[in-house]
């Protein structure tokens, strides 16, 4: 493998090639016109304009992306996470076209993306699961059924959905019809297949998952969990490893189960299986995600590996270099996604110039980062400006490291998370590691994040008066 595309932007693109640089692999970018000035794009070794600035009209032309493989003489292509990257199709019109997708096979990411199929492909391993239907509803009273069998409240989710797209509870039988209905429709109309199906609504659950990675030899490892419960509207915020609530022994059943699901769909490469913890410590498994994860880096730091590196070893052919008794965990890594959105506005995104953008930097910091200053953030693609990750020899450690690295992190003309991450590495629930997926909306508001601004304000001006005064009454030192 001598040269790699990298078929996305941003910081997953200048991760990708900054580890198949490594490795001595050319790297060949593409881009969008919105796109022509971005770093990722002077980080490779030779870069193409694929189209417009809608994603529509370039990082997801998919024939377009390989035709150019092909005439830049590329031998793989990395899809990054997003975009094409689980998209069977593409994965499929990268091989016939000689080329090698640095990812799983169409099949694997096809089964996986259709959350039913994904169930049934697991259903000869012993993987728990939550309660519910193995099939598509189709019959009312059916679903009467088994909802009363369950017990109320439910939830009632599209086949085709995943990532919380497509989810609506029932708390009652008699919204069950209605909701049934609408959550086909919608389905149907969201991703082209009205398919539903029924689960027990776990009401408090953290979200743990576990990244797996297999070769084309048949091993497969786990790299332990990452926490994401820290998230809003599905939306990841803050992730870590490990889990501050994974026994050993709890972890080491749920890496096993990881294990099975990707056995269970000849998985080959990165990959993120996804579980449900309730409050008695029961798992259950989700679905799997057949790309490479924003958050992969916690797992790197408290594992010591390059995830890329295996990615592109295993899409080589060779065997994964390390065995499952050989990989543990080292300290605690957290994650904060560094968006360019306003935390005291909803969340809404904050388009604008980087007036002022400077990198934290230090022992136990890293930042994947894919802007600098100057740039204007695009409103056409994700508004996520980097990755702020920290690690220490324990929680507490990788915490603190976090709250320095963002009182370092200077940004200006845009609003960012960085003040919500602030807010969170603060918070008594996320610091005591008691916390669940509804942390967010019981412990955040927008005047809690107000407030706290505003008495440091308060603080700096006084320390600024103090100092003013002192001053005055030096300057007053009759000569
Ligand atoms: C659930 C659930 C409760 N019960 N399934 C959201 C993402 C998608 N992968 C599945 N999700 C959920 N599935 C059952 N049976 C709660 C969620 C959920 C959630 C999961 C992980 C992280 C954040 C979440 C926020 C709301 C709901």
């Amino acid at each position: 493998m001598q040269k790699i595309l990298v078929a996305n932007r941003g910081e997953i693109a200048i991760r990708v090639m900054r580890t198949a640089r490594k490795m001595g692999i050319k790297t060949v970018a593409v881009f969008s016109e919105a796109d022509r000035d971005a770093p990722h794009v002077r980080f490779a070794d030779e870069a193409v304009c694929i189209g417009e600035a809608p994603s529509s009209k370039s990082y997801l032309k998919g024939a377009h992306i390989v035709e150019i493989a092909r005439t830049m003489r590329v031998d793989a292509i990395h899809p990054g996470y997003g975009f094409l990257s689980e998209n069977s199709g593409f994965a499929r019109t990268v091989t016939e076209h000689g080329l090698v997708f640095i990812g799983p096979g169409p099949e694997a990411i096809q089964t996986m993306g259709d959350k039913l199929a994904a169930k049934e492909a697991v259903k000869a391993y012993d993987i728990p699961m939550v309660p519910g239907t193995d099939h598509a509803i189709s019959d009312m009273d059916e679903a009467l059924e088994v909802s009363r069998n369950i017990g109320f409240p439910i939830l009632i989710k599209a086949a085709a959905g995943g990532g919380g797209k497509g989810m609506r509870i029932v708390e009652a039988e008699k919204e069950l019809k209605s909701q049934i209905q609408r959550a086909m429709s919608e389905a149907e109309s969201a991703f082209g297949d009205g398919s539903v199906f029924i689960e027990k609504y776990i009401s408090s659950p953290r979200h743990i998952e576990i990244q797996v990675m297999a070769d084309t030899h048949g091993n497969i490892l786990h790299f332990f969990e990452r926490e994401c419960s820290i998230q809003r509207r599905h939306q990841k915020v803050v992730e870590e490893a490990p889990s501050s609530v994974l026994t050993s022994e709890l972890r080491d059943r749920m890496g096993r189960a990881a294990v099975d699901v990707a056995r269970a769909c000849g998985y080959v490469g990165a990959g993120t299986v996804e579980f449900l913890l309730d409050g008695e410590h029961n798992f259950y498994f989700l679905e799997m995600n057949t790309r490479l994860q924003v958050e992969h880096p916690v797992t790197e730091l408290i594992t010591g590996v390059d995830l890329v590196d295996l990615q592109i070893r295993v899409a080589r052919g060779e065997k994964l270099p390390i065995s499952q008794e050989e990989l543990r965990i080292r300290g605690h890594a957290l994650e904060l996604r560094v968006y360019a959105e306003d935390p005291q506005n909803d969340f809404l995104p904050s388009v604008g110039k980087l007036e002022r953008y400077r990198l934290p930097e230090g022992p136990g910091i890293r930042v994947d980062n894919g802007f600098e200053e100057g740039m204007q953030v695009p409103i056409y693609y994700d508004p996520m400006l980097a990755k702020l990750i920290t690690y220490g020899s324990n929680r507490i450690e990788a915490i603190q490291r976090m709250l320095e690295a963002i009182s370092m992190y200077q940004v200006e003309g845009v609003a960012t998370t960085l003040p919500f991450g602030d807010f969170v590495c603060r918070h008594p629930a996320f610091r005591s590691g008691d916390f669940n997926t509804h942390f967010v909306r019981e412990h955040y508001s927008a005047e809690l994040l107000r407030a706290r601004e505003e008495t440091e304000a308060r603080i700096a001006a006084a320390v600024a008066l103090r100092q003013y005064l002192e001053d005055q009454k030096q300057l007053r030192i009759p000569t």
